[in-house]
Order: C-alpha cells, then sequence, then structure tokens
C-alpha cells in the first residue's frame, strides 16, 4: 500500500483508521475523503482532507487518478438505526457509493477493504458460534446493503480480479469517536454517562447479548487483512471477527468495579431492540484465525479500562 484513500474518515472507523495509517505509511500518503466539512482535528492538521460524496462517481475517480491511489478503504456509509429511518438513503448511499468505489478500483487496479458487518445475518442465522459460512437473511435496510455489498466485492473480485477484502465486524467502540447512528451505539455513550452523571439510560434491555470490539483491534484487523498475502485468503468477502460478546448489563457490572456509584437503567428503543435482536450473539472467527492470523487484543475487562482512562483524559 503506497497511496491510500480512506472514505467515511470522519466515521467512527475512519477518523481513528486514517491516523493509524498515516502513522505507519507517512500522512502525506493517506487522504481522508468526507462529505462533511470536519471541525480542525488531527485529521485535518495530520495531512490532506478531500469533501467527497461517494455517489459522486466523477469527483471519486478524480482524486483517485490525480494522487495514483491504490488502495481504498471504502467507510462512508448510512448505519443501522439511522439506515432504517430512511432506508431509500441507505440504499443510495451504501449501495451506488460501493458501485462507484469497486468500478473506481476496476479501472484503476486498486484494492479495496469493505467493512460489512453482524448487520449481514439475521433472524434465521445460527445466533451462537455463527459460523462463517451460513444463512444470511438479514431484515434491515444496513444488514440488506451489508450483504449485498460483500456479494458485489466477491463479484468484482472473480469477474475482474479486483483485489476486494472485507470484515464482518461487530459493535465497534471507540475511546476517540463518538459514534453515528448504530445500534451498539450505548456500548459507546455508557462510558460517557458513567464519568459525566455516575447514570445511564439504556436504550437496549439488559439481557441483549451482542458481539463487540475496541477500536484499537478493529483498526489493526483491517490493516493486517489489507497486509496479507491474498494466496491466503479464501473467504476475502468478508471475514467473521469478534473479540467479546457481552450484555449491557455485563458492561455495566464492568463499569462498577471501577465507578462503584454508576447506576444504569432500561429504556428500551422498540427499533434498535427489533435490530439487535435480529442479529447473532457471538461469531465463530476461526477463519479469519486460520487465513490470515487474526487475534483481538482486547477483551471487555481490557477495554473498560481503557475506555475509562482515555476518556478521563479527554
Ligand atoms: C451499527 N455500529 O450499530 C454499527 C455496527 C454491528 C453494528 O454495524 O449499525
Amino acid at each position: 500500500m503506497k497511496k491510500i484513500l480512506v472514505t467515511g474518515a470522519t466515521g467512527q472507523i475512519g477518523l481513528e483508521l486514517t491516523i493509524a495509517l498515516r502513522n505507519k505509511y507517512g500522512a502525506e500518503n493517506v487522504l481522508a475523503a468526507g462529505h462533511k466539512r470536519p471541525a480542525l482535528t488531527e485529521l485535518t492538521q495530520s495531512g490532506p482532507y478531500y469533501r467527497l460524496d461517494v455517489r459522486d462517481a466523477s469527483a471519486l475517480h478524480q482524486i483517485v487518478e490525480t494522487h495514483n491511489v491504490d488502495t481504498i478503504f471504502h467507510l462512508a456509509s448510512l448505519l443501522s438505526a439511522v439506515a432504517e429511518q430512511n432506508p431509500q438513503q441507505a440504499w443510495d448511499v451504501n449501495i451506488n457509493g460501493l458501485i462507484n468505489v469497486l468500478e473506481t478500483s476496476r479501472t484503476h487496479q486498486c484494492a479495496l477493504f469493505f467493512p460489512s458487518s453482524i448487520a449481514a445475518f439475521g433472524p434465521k442465522t445460527p445466533p451462537l458460534d455463527t459460523p462463517q459460512d451460513t444463512i444470511q437473511r438479514p431484515t434491515t435496510i444496513y444488514g440488506i446493503t451489508k450483504v449485498s455489498g460483500e456479494l458485489l466485492c466477491n463479484y468484482y473480485h472473480h469477474r475482474f480480479g479486483v483485489d476486494a477484502r472485507g470484515l464482518r465486524y461487530p459493535g465497534l467502540i471507540s475511546s476517540k469517536t463518538l459514534p453515528g447512528g448504530g445500534t451498539t451505539d450505548y456500548a459507546v455513550d455508557i462510558f460517557y454517562a458513567a464519568i459525566k452523571a455516575q447514570h445511564y439510560e439504556c436504550f437496549l434491555r439488559a439481557d441483549t447479548q451482542l458481539d463487540m470490539m475496541y477500536m484499537p483491534d478493529a483498526i489493526d484487523a483491517a490493516i493486517h487483512l489489507m497486509s496479507a498475502d491474498s494466496k491466503q485468503l479464501t473467504h476475502r468477502n468478508a471475514f467473521n471477527v469478534t473479540a467479546m460478546s457481552f450484555t449491557p448489563h455485563q458492561l455495566a457490572t464492568e463499569i462498577q468495579k471501577h465507578i462503584p456509584q454508576f447506576t444504569i437503567a432500561y429504556n428500551v428503543d422498540p427499533l434498535r431492540q427489533a435490530i439487535a435482536d435480529s442479529w447473532p450473539r457471538h461469531m465463530n472467527d476461526s477463519a479469519a484465525k486460520a487465513e490470515w492470523g487474526w487475534q483481538a487484543q482486547f477483551d471487555l475487562p481490557a477495554m473498560v479500562e481503557d475506555m475509562l482512562e482515555k476518556i478521563t483524559l479527554k
């Protein structure tokens, strides 16, 4: 990877991924692009930033051609809860944007990273030890765009030779970026509430078990996958990866070990509860471990300790 473009660079994954890539490959070699005009942050102050709506094929093409981009990390997407509020826009951004990125990758021989999700599974998927290869009938528009995205990336690889690779991420927890309209956002919001008010009102039921991952592991997984030997990758679009699986009650109990006075209440949001209930509880990620050496570093106690430390220092 010599010249990299990150789309959706102002998002929850995009910001931290851009910083990590710039530290590894040199700031001038990592172009950040987003549809928003971000506040001057370490993103815009550490390297090149471009306003880009991924639905604008010519603008995307222009950036890739002008800078001779050889790798695209395509993170621009509407997340699950926001997508359910506007399914047509979700399809437009998540799929038409991806088609533009795939076409640009095809014509410019770019390698492509695509973030899929546990949302690519549905109520008929085995919820525990969810296999790498299993039924995928998601019931959310976000999940439909993710499973369609996996199929499109695989098609462009087999039909046109595009080096497309992807990960099925669980819920992601970051100390640097706030989440933007996802169903797993509670697992980030709870930390700010615990520090600020020692109380949190959770929008999911106490027993809602979901796969989760700390952002440093998510970033390492994306970079590790894109650096792996292509010949080793059988399940390239897209690998199950996870680090931990917990419920809001279990997360609150772990936080209370650090903030004993912290309390949690539950005010369930039917929309986001229905989305979470359609997702698996814990994925099997043995294919990622076998094919490119995936291994998470953070479990629940380690993540909670680091999150509280990092947010308290802000
Ligand atoms: C969401 N954070 O909640 C995202 C993620 C697995 C969940 O895809 O929509």
